[in-house]
C-alpha cells in the first residue's frame, strides 16, 4: 500500500517535471513557483538528491540583485497562465535579472528549509557552500526591505506572497480597496477550474490592482510601503521565515560562516511574536495590519503555524491545540469529516470548496503535523497524518479537499500534495 502510494506520488512529480524545475500542476500552473519548488525538493530529497538540487538551483537562478527570490519563474515554453511576464514588466526595477522572466513579488522562504533537508542527507557540505550566499542574500532582503523599522517581523505586500491567496485574513483589507475602475485583464484559471473553487472576480480585481501598483512603483519597496493599502505582518510567512533563519544558522555553522546574524533575527522575531502577534484573550497568533496598525482578528489555520516555527511557548501550544480539538472550529463533527480545514468552521467566510477559505491543503496539514510532533502532541499529529493520507487515497493528489466529503478540488496531479506525502510516508530522520 505504502509502496503504491509512493510510486503514484513520484509519478506526479515526474509528470510535472520541466527538466530543471517542476511545475505545480499540468495545466493550471505551468511555470516554477517559489515555495512549491521548495516543497517539491523536500519530497525529491528522499529519492533523488541530484534532482532536488537542480530544483533549488533553477529557483535561485531567478534571484534579483537585491536578494529577492520571485514567486514565479516563468517557463518561456509555457503559456495559458495569467498574469504573464509582460504584466509584471520587471525591467522597471534596477534589481531584476536581465535574462530570466519572473514575477515581482516573493513567497514564504521554504527554500532554505528545503536546502537544509537536502544537506542533512549528505555527508558533504559543498551544496550548502554553493547556495549559502544566495540564501543569505534572500534572508537579508526580507529582514531589511520588508522590515524597514526593524520590528522583527517581515511584511507581505500582496496576498499572493502569503501563498494563501484568498484567505479570510485578507478579505477585509481587500474589501476596503475601492477601485475607481476595474483593471483590464482576462483570467485563465476559471476556465480550467470551477469558479466557485477559485478566488472571486472581486478578489482577483484587487490582486491585479496590487500587482499593478507594485509595478508602477518600479518595485521600490520603500514606495510600496508608503503607498500600498496592503502591507501585512503575516503569521504564516514569519513562522516560516523564523524556521528558515534557523536552517540558515545551521547551514552557516556547517560551512564555518558566522551564525550570529541569523541568531539575531530569530531573537527579534521571537520577541515580536510574543509582544505583537499573540492574542491572549483568543489564544491565537494573529496577523498584524502594518498599514493601519491593528490586528487582523480572523480564525484561520495560519494562527496555528507558529507551532511549526517553534514560536509558541509550551502553554501557548496547549491553548492553540484546543482550537484544533474543538469541533466548532477545526475538529471533525457532523459538518466536516476530515482534518484540518484551512479556515475555522465558525468563520463567516468559511467555504468548504472555496480555495484558501476552508478546504484542506496538504502543506498546511504537513506544517501542523511537524509542529505538533515538535511540541509532543503525537496522537493529534498522527490523526492529521492519517486523514491526509486517507484524502489522497480517496481522491488522488488534488490541490485541496472538501473537508465535508474528502472530495478533491482545484487541480489534480498537484506537485506539493505528492512531494509532502512522500515526506510523510518516508519520515526517516536521517
Ligand atoms: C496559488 O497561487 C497562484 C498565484 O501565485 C494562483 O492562484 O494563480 C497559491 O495556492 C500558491 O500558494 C501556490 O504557490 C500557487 C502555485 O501552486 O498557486
Amino acid at each position: 500500500m505504502k509502496r503504491l502510494l509512493l510510486d503514484r506520488a513520484k509519478h506526479v512529480l515526474a509528470a510535472n517535471d520541466l527538466g530543471a524545475s517542476t511545475k505545480p500542476s499540468p495545466a493550471l500552473y505551468p511555470h516554477q513557483w517559489n515555495w512549491d519548488s521548495a516543497f517539491i525538493a523536500i519530497g525529491l530529497a528522499h529519492y533523488d538528491l541530484a534532482r532536488a538540487k537542480t530544483e533549488i538551483r533553477s529557483l535561485l537562478a531567478g534571484q534579483w540583485r537585491n536578494g529577492m527570490l520571485p514567486h514565479i519563474i516563468y517557463n518561456p515554453a509555457s503559456s495559458g497562465y495569467f498574469p504573464d511576464p509582460h504584466r509584471w514588466q520587471i525591467a522597471r526595477s534596477p534589481d531584476a535579472p536581465a535574462s530570466i522572466l519572473t514575477s515581482g513579488i516573493t513567497q514564504p522562504p521554504m527554500v532554505t528549509i528545503a536546502v537544509r533537508e537536502i544537506v542533512r542527507r549528505e555527508s558533504r557540505a559543498d551544496f550548502a557552500r554553493e547556495v549559502f550566499p544566495a540564501l543569505l542574500a534572500y534572508h537579508r532582503w526580507f529582514h531589511r526591505e520588508r522590515d524597514p523599522r526593524g520590528e522583527g517581523l517581515a511584511s507581505i505586500i500582496h496576498p499572493w506572497e502569503s501563498g494563501m491567496d484568498n484567505s479570510p485574513r485578507w478579505l477585509e483589507i481587500l474589501d476596503q480597496i475601492k477601485l475607481e475602475k476595474r483593471p483590464d485583464y482576462r483570467r485563465e484559471d476559471d476556465t480550467l477550474i470551477p469558479p466557485d473553487e477559485r478566488p472571486t472576480d472581486a478578489d482577483y480585481d484587487r490582486f491585479i490592482f496590487l500587482m499593478d501598483l507594485a509595478r508602477d512603483l518600479n518595485y521600490n519597496q520603500e514606495d510600496i510601503f508608503a503607498n500600498s493599502p496592503f502591507v501585512v505582518q503575516d503569521v504564516l510567512l514569519n513562522s516560516i521565515l523564523f524556521r528558515a533563519d534557523d536552517a540558515l544558522r545551521e547551514l552557516a555553522v556547517l560551512i564555518g560562516e558566522p551564525p550570529e546574524q541569523a541568531e539575531q533575527w530569530m531573537h527579534m522575531t521571537r520577541l515580536a511574536f510574543q509582544s505583537q502577534l499573540w492574542n491572549n484573550d483568543d489564544a491565537f497568533f494573529y496577523d498584524f495590519d502594518h498599514r493601519r496598525r491593528s490586528i487582523i482578528r480572523e480564525n484561520t489555520i495560519a494562527a496555528l503555524i507558529p507551532l511549526y516555527g517553534g514560536l509558541a511557548t509550551k502553554e501557548q501550544a496547549d491553548r492553540l491545540v484546543k482550537h484544533l480539538m474543538n469541533p466548532e472550529e477545526y475538529a471533525p463533527d457532523t459538518l466536516t469529516a476530515f482534518r484540518v480545514p484551512t479556515a475555522s468552521k465558525s468563520s463567516r467566510y468559511f467555504a468548504p470548496r472555496g480555495y484558501w477559505r476552508g478546504p484542506i491543503w496538504v502543506n498546511m496539514n504537513w506544517f501542523l503535523i511537524r509542529g505538533l510532533e515538535r511540541y509532543g502532541f503525537a496522537d493529534l499529529a498522527n490523526a492529521i497524518r492519517a486523514d491526509t493520507l486517507a484524502l489522497i487515497e480517496r481522491s488522488g493528489f488534488h490541490e485541496y479537499f472538501d473537508p465535508r466529503t474528502g472530495e478533491g478540488d482545484g487541480t489534480d496531479m498537484f506537485s506539493w500534495s505528492a512531494a509532502l506525502v512522500i515526506d510523510l510516508e518516508e519520515d526517516d530522520e536521517p
